[in-house]
């Protein structure tokens, strides 16, 4: 947690207001996700892992009722009793949860009904932040930056479940609300660079101890006049990071180079028509099997019409661009590529070394393309997450969050691997050097990518 004496500061001049803003901001940024689609868009469940849009609106409330209002609000009582065991995704030290695969057959609460709960929810969120005591302020403050990052996955997952919700639909609907589309030529042509890797011993993962970092912190209250709320929701998310990319311990890192751009659709094109799904020799067992079970051929979206290849994006069906990303490829994929191209996939701690220092742009949620740019393939950030060859598992010394909150990513550290960076789907100020995302192997509807890596 934070020290009081920090919190103190915090809260000095305006800061109150300023939070609540921090707060509304991410709030509003999901509502704009949810309400510019139609009711029965919002219902809808394609897959287990697809969740129904508006469950995600109602899950992130929850979130903030059952980790905030519920444990520091006095008197405060559920919003609904039954919206805590319907919308508890995976908290055992909570309480039973409803059926993940069965989210989809829940017509009620219906839309509405969730936008009020959300609404609710930010009214007493709200009246928190403005009667924290010196008490608990150090708690809530941290609580509440883990409830605006939680959120901001969830408009990730918005936004991929959504396209898949789409993509399953022959009318292949475009997202709503779309800033148009990338430009169409591609600015400059992007030669492989290779960032070179030497040998020896450094250190990888988050460095501060507590929930927020102290600079972050004092230069917040600082600066509390001059910033608004977009600075200040990014000063919160930057001193913050997640218990798995803690603690910060010393790796050796041998001589290697990673490539300064993502595979594009081109690249990937010449392995699938080398017939390289057809090929055992490029696959890992786990991954030959995953192909020949449902005799894969191609990335998730992409379908052939007339001898053409097209694919489905939130834009709506498009020509398949070759000089764009390749994405919603599987790790078994990426492996695979990876192989019959003579490279192999980096490792976690190779990508963030290579990150130090490196400002965080690209191509991300707020340029409203929610695609991978050609233009913006030459960043470490944004555009796609980057599949890793490391398996997600704990830091040495790693230590869960606290109570409940210590489900949050621990007990997922099996059978997953990591992935690294942020996509077209991620808020910018959610990402960082050390963030450490992960999904199992055969995972194809997230915003992934590849980036290749060699040894010396
Ligand atoms: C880190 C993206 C795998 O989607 O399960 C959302 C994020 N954790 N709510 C997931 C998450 C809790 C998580 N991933
Ligand atoms: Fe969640």
């Amino acid at each position: 947690g934070l020290h009081t004496q920090t919190a103190k500061n915090y809260l000095a001049g305006n800061i109150h207001d300023q939070l609540v803003q921090a707060y509304e901001s991410v709030r509003e940024q999901t509502n704009r996700l949810y309400l510019c689609l139609e009711p029965e868009d919002c219902v809808v469940q394609t897959m287990q892992c697809v969740s129904p849009i508006k469950w995600h609106a109602a899950h992130t409330s929850w979130f903030f009722e059952q980790f905030l209002l519920l444990p520091y609000l006095k008197n405060y009582i559920a919003y609904n009793e039954q919206y805590l065991f319907l919308f508890n995704s995976y908290y055992n030290a909570i309480g039973p949860q409803h059926c993940q695969a069965s989210r989809g057959y829940l017509s009620r609460p219906t839309v509405n009904e969730v936008t009020a709960y959300r609404g609710h929810v930010d009214n007493y969120i709200k009246k928190l932040i403005k009667t924290a005591s010196k008490n608990n302020i150090a708690e809530i403050l941290s609580l509440l930056i883990v409830g605006i990052n939680h959120e901001q996955q969830h408009q990730e997952l918005i936004l991929t479940d959504i396209k898949h919700i789409f993509s399953s639909n022959p009318l292949l609907p475009a997202f709503p609300d779309i800033k148009g589309t990338d430009t169409k030529t591609l600015e400059s042509q992007q030669d492989t660079q290779w960032i070179r890797i030497t040998d020896g011993v450094y250190k990888i993962g988050h460095s501060h101890p507590s929930a927020l970092r102290q600079d972050a912190i004092t230069k917040t209250s600082d600066q509390t006049n001059k910033l608004n709320n977009q600075s200040i929701r990014a000063m919160l998310n930057r001193g913050f990071c997640f218990d798995n990319e803690k603690p910060r311990h010393k790796v050796y890192l041998h001589d290697a180079s990673i490539a300064s751009r993502l595979v594009t659709n081109g690249e990937y094109l010449a392995f699938v028509e080398a017939d390289g799904y057809e090929n055992p020799e490029y696959w890992l067992s786990l991954g030959w099997q995953w192909v020949q079970a449902e005799k894969y051929e191609k990335p998730l979206y992409w379908f052939k019409e007339n001898d053409r290849w097209y694919q489905y994006t939130l834009m709506g069906k498009r020509e398949l661009d070759i000089n764009e990303p390749v994405c919603h490829v599987n790790y078994f994929e990426a492996d695979a590529f990876a192989r019959w191209a003579g490279y192999r996939l980096p490792r976690e701690e190779e990508w963030e070394l290579v990150c130090d220092n490196m400002p965080i742009e690209g191509n991300f949620l707020e340029n409203r393309t929610y695609h991978p740019s050609k233009n913006m393939a030459n960043h470490m950030y944004g555009n796609l997450w980057e599949w890793t060859s490391s398996p997600y598992a704990p830091y040495p010394g790693y230590q869960p969050a606290d109570g409940a909150l210590g489900e949050y990513n621990g007990k997922f550290m099996c059978n997953q691997m990591v992935l690294r960076g942020g996509s077209c789907a991620t808020p910018r100020d959610h990402i960082r050097k050390t963030y450490r995302n992960f999904w199992a192997l055969e995972t194809r509807w997230q915003f992934t990518g590849i980036r290749l890596a060699k040894d010396h």
